[in-house]
């Protein structure tokens, strides 16, 4: 085997080759190796001066919304600069060839520019600003990510409705999931034949829920993650890799 010898359990193997409807469940992990920072491991960079679980709450954005609004433009501009990884490569080929959905946790759209087509966003997107009084979706192009890696803080823009600041168009804590997406997430579990995991902590709920109802219903879930998580007692194989060498030396 290639990929630097990642030993991918022969049932795990068979368990994806057998399945008829395949679900891959998506955290920050699954982006690490494109150099996008996890939440909960980040030592390095910009990351270090501000606690991302304290800063994605609806609290610090009442507090001081020109901090995060920066923080998100920050994080956006930090996306389009990187690429998919192979991780990324290797869901977009297995959709291509056997069909898959992807519900992902990330705010990101590397799943996308990779190419897959079906995926869920739990969590909202970086890219998808909206009004935070009357929810109108902006598509203004007044962002400018070098004033927000630069200053500390950017006055967000105005709604051209309600004149209202326009939000990031993320799920914080406290905050519901959007409809839409929850709903064809749970289908998408409910229908699965096998589920992987990549790269998430499993400890965000509703989120970390789905896994576990897939094994309740005795689907195998097979987790790739470098390091154990809140879901690796219960996963039925866990691959100890990252997402760009687990994922094509299982689907190689
Ligand atoms: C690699 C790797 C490599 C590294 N390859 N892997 C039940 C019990 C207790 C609390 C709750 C509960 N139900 C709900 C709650 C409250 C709360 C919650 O879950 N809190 C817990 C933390 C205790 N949940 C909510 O508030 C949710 N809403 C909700 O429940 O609404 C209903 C409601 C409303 C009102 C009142 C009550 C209920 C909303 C959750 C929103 C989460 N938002 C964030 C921010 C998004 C915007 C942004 O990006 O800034 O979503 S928080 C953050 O965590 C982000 C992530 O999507 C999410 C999950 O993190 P993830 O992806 O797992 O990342 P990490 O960093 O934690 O882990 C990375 C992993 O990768 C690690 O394991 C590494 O080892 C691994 N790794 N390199 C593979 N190369
Ligand atoms: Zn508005």
């Amino acid at each position: 085997r290639h990929e630097g010898d990642i030993a991918i359990p022969a049932a795990a193997v068979e368990a994806v080759r057998r399945a008829e409807v395949i679900t891959v469940f998506t955290g920050a992990g699954m982006s690490a190796d494109s150099g996008i920072a996890t939440f909960r491991d980040t030592e390095t960079g910009l990351w270090a001066r501000f606690d991302p679980t304290e800063i994605a709450t609806p609290a610090a954005w009442d507090n001081d919304p020109g901090l995060v609004w920066a923080w998100y433009q920050w994080r956006a501009r930090l996306v389009c600069d990187a690429e998919p990884n192979a991780g990324h490569r290797a869901l977009a080929s297995l959709e291509r060839d056997r069909g898959v959905f992807v519900v992902t946790q990330n705010v990101d759209d590397l799943h996308e520019r990779a190419g897959s087509t079906a995926v869920s966003h739990l969590h909202g997107s970086l890219f998808a600003p909206r009004c935070s009084n009357c929810g109108r979706l902006y598509q203004g192009t007044d962002a400018d990510p070098e004033r927000a890696v630069q200053e500390l803080r950017v006055e967000p823009p105005s709604c051209p409705i309600c004149l209202s600041p326009v939000r990031p168009g993320v799920v914080w804590f406290g905050e519901g999931l959007p409809a839409g997406e929850w709903q064809a997430a749970e289908n998408a579990f409910a229908f699965a034949d096998v589920v992987l995991v990549v790269g998430t902590s499993g400890v965000v709920y509703p989120a970390a829920a789905l896994p576990e109802q897939a094994l309740d219903r005795g689907v195998p879930v097979i987790e790739f993650n470098p390091e154990p998580s809140a879901l690796s007692r219960f996963v039925t194989h866990s691959v100890r890799a990252s997402a760009g060498v687990g994922l094509p030396a299982l689907l190689e």
